[in-house]
């Protein structure tokens, strides 16, 4: 080993240096985090007082909407403007764009030779289908490492935008003019999470009926919730990027008004029950001792129903 990797041969040594922004340190910790390795819970747990301080911005939407493009937009704004930036992407892998890490790598250009830039691609998905806690593992190391800002990629499918919208402090919803059937591409479950929506690839035609379209489908919010904005982004030339970046800053705001202790008390409640609902499902999965079938049974003869069999089954 060299001399640079055994100063971090304690978990408390790695942490420190992970604050101190030192770049092989926050790379040394993401490697043991995502891969949940053996110190990762005293990585984790040394990082507890160092988190809460980065804006966290979650940006979703169908494949090839442009997100990563987007993404990398933003960085050069970010970067201009003096403020750090990590990135996260969760499972680049769309069919429209070809997939993969390494086109994520060739669009976010914007992170190359810099260090107040950190990128990071993840593959994984959690048990459920949902946004991988792997994921909020290296928000947590960005985080400790003192970026001003994180931003978080992910496809919007199923499971993945409750996780957004529980791990992220702003939401951008993206989408795109010809995306097949534009908003119904778009699940309502995204428009429900929104806090900005943005069409991208405003230089295509089509862009200002699908702005129309979002803004008819919004109607169906819950209502007494605020509407989002809606956004119109060239993220190819970057125009429209410094307005999305100031409707970030806004919607941030009140979340940084809010204080560091109730962003990390929020984002801590949201690993446990993700750590509960994986266990659950494993032990589903598992069919301890039978449980299952004799409940199964039970529902069939309508001596239970199924809301009541799965309370049974947790409260053993
Ligand atoms: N015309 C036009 N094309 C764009 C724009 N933004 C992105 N694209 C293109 O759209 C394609 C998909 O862009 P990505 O940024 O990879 O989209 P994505 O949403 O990150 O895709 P996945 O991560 O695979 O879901 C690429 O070929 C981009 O060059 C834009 O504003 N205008
Ligand atoms: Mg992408």
């Amino acid at each position: 080993m060299t001399a640079t990797l055994s100063k971090f041969d304690t978990p408390e040594a790695l942490v420190a240096a992970v604050c101190a922004g030192e770049r092989r340190a926050i790379a040394a910790a993401i490697t043991s985090l995502e891969a949940m390795s053996a110190n990762a819970p005293d990585i984790l747990k040394a990082m507890q007082p160092h988190l809460g301080h980065a804006l966290v911005v979650g940006f979703t939407g169908p494949p090839g909407a442009g997100k990563s493009t987007l993404v990398n937009a933003l960085i050069k704004h970010l970067r201009d403007a003096g403020r750090t930036v990590g990135v996260i992407a969760v499972d680049p892998s769309s069919p429209v764009s070809g997939g993969a890490i390494l086109g994520d790598r060739i669009r976010m250009t914007a992170a190359l030779n810099d260090d107040g830039v950190f990128m990071r691609s993840l593959a994984s998905r959690g048990a459920l289908g949902g946004l991988s806690p792997a994921a909020v593992r290296v928000i947590d190391a960005f985080d400790a490492a003192a970026f001003d800002i994180i931003l978080l990629e992910t496809v919007g499918t199923g499971q993945t935008e409750i996780d957004v919208a529980e791990v992220t402090d702003v939401r951008v919803v993206i989408s795109a003019p010809g995306l097949g059937d534009d908003i119904q591409a778009m699940k309502a479950g995204l428009l429900e999470i929104a806090d900005i929506l943005v069409v991208n690839k405003a230089d295509r035609e089509g862009a200002e009926r699908t702005v129309h379209q979002l803004m008819g489908a919004l109607s169906i919010r819950a209502p007494g919730r605020p509407k989002p904005p809606v956004l119109k982004t060239t993220a190819l030339t970057g125009d429209g990027v410094t307005e999305l970046l100031e409707a970030i800053d806004a919607a941030g705001a009140p979340v940084i008004a809010e204080g560091v202790a109730g962003r990390r008390h929020r984002r801590a409640r949201y690993l446990i029950a993700r750590a509960a609902a994986d266990v659950v499902a494993q032990r589903i999965r598992d069919g301890r001792d039978g449980a299952l079938d004799k409940l199964a049974d039970a529902v069939l003869t309508g001596e239970l129903t199924p809301n009541d069999a799965a309370v049974k089954l947790l409260g053993k």
